[in-house]
């Protein structure tokens, strides 16, 4: 039933998904006169290169760009005592949600993930300014700077979390899949969760329902190798992730995480599995965070080379401008272009979020309880 990308053979019990990630893509081949560079987006193990404009790739590099630069500013303005609480950076693993978005119709397919969100927010089209200013607690913030770095929603972009309770998004994620089946439309719901998330007990009740009516949701996993300081090894009876829902007949696929073409194509797949009325599929998306556990972890538990070696080796933005620089998509000039717009918008952000007012004390009494009449 699941399958690994590479096989890119056997059919589930239902024909779902027939491709891999790593099988798909085209079929055209680099020539030996034209040796890809050592990490390049779209290319497959076996050399295949996976189709991509000029246009698409300017785009995911953009976003991939902002959310890495939004979250270094994070860091920093966290370091200066800007930022309270918990902060959970998305370093590294850009290319895993600027891809699954690239799938999905922004706007009207749902989205939820965990307290590591950030860059969820972004990529849905959150706006920056209204992000980083719920980081520093202002009033400027999504949620009116009484939420936080894991407590941001937003109903025009169909983002529903940010959640602090490990797996807890997972049943909420087969819920909003749930009432999209219920309501007859036929929008699909990418519910994110870690590897450490896949442990949990709600994710298979979760797996079983979603399986059983047939639910639309592509639940991504995003494996970056560790749940707070213990590894993946250390932690699960079975690693591979794709896998996990070989009991309830859920197909899986694994998914180069760092590379957000392989991203997009996998994810393209999934949800057409699920608009089709297929029920859920799982994404394991290998993937790697270069930073600690959040802002108070030095990150002990792992070497620098392992991190240096990820870093220079499977970059998901470099790999783009590899990309973009090698095939003349895009030149040094067009990049630095992006990299100054994107740089404008971060500190745009950080000025607003440091500009923005504290919270009236008033608003402790606000958006706690909903009123009966306003569910009428
Ligand atoms: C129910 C619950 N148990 C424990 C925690 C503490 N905790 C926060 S994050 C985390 C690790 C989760 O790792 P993973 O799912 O791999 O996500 P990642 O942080 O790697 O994105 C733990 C144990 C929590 N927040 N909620
Ligand atoms: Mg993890």
């Amino acid at each position: 039933m699941a399958k690994k990308a590479t096989s890119g053979s056997g059919s589930s019990r239902k024909g779902t998904a027939g491709g891999t990630a790593r099988r798909s893509g085209g079929g055209r081949k680099r020539s030996a006169a034209t040796p890809a560079p050592e990490a390049t987006a779209g290319v497959t193990p076996e050399g295949e290169i996976r189709k991509a404009s000029a246009e698409e790739l300017k785009t995911y590099y953009r976003e991939m760009l902002l959310i890495r630069r939004f979250e270094e500013r994070a860091g920093q303005m966290y370091g200066m005592g800007l930022i309270g609480g918990f902060c959970h950076l998305y370093i590294g693993q850009e290319a895993v949600v600027v891809g699954m978005m690239a799938a999905i119709r922004a706007g009207e397919d749902a989205v939820i993930t965990s307290y590591r969100d950030h860059g969820h927010m972004l990529a849905t089209g959150m706006d920056p300014k209204g992000v980083m200013a719920e980081l520093t607690g202002r009033a400027g913030g999504y949620s009116k700077g009484k939420g936080g770095s894991m407590h941001m929603f937003s109903k025009e972009r169909k983002f529903f979390g940010g959640h602090g309770i490990v797996g807890a998004q997972v049943p909420i994620g087969t819920g909003l899949a749930f009432a999209q089946k219920y309501n007859d439309t036929d929008n699909v719901t990418l519910t994110f969760f870690g590897d450490g998330s896949a442990n949990q007990g709600q994710v298979f009740e979760s797996f079983n329902m979603a399986e059983l009516w047939q639910l639309p949701v592509v639940y991504c996993v995003e494996n970056n190798q560790y749940a707070m300081g213990t590894s993946v090894k250390r932690a699960s009876a079975e690693t591979h992730f794709y896998k996990r829902g070989a009991s309830f007949n859920i197909p899986g696929m694994e998914v180069d995480g760092m590379d957000v073409l392989a991203v997009r194509d996998a994810g393209r797949e999934a949800v057409e599995h699920c608009r089709s009325g297929k029920g859920p599929i799982i994404l394991e998306l290998k993937t790697y965070r270069y930073r600690g556990h959040s802002m108070s972890d030095p990150a002990k538990y792992r070497s620098k080379e392992e991190v240096q070696k990820m870093r220079t080796e499977h970059d998901p933005i470099d790999q783009v401008r590899n990309r973009m620089l090698h095939d003349k998509l895009a030149n040094e000039d067009d990049l630095k272009e992006i990299d100054r717009e994107v740089k404008d918008l971060v500190a745009e952000a950080a000025k607003f979020a440091q500009e923005s007012p504290e919270p009236d004390p008033e608003e402790l009494w606000t958006d706690v309880l909903r009123p009966v009449e306003e569910h009428a």
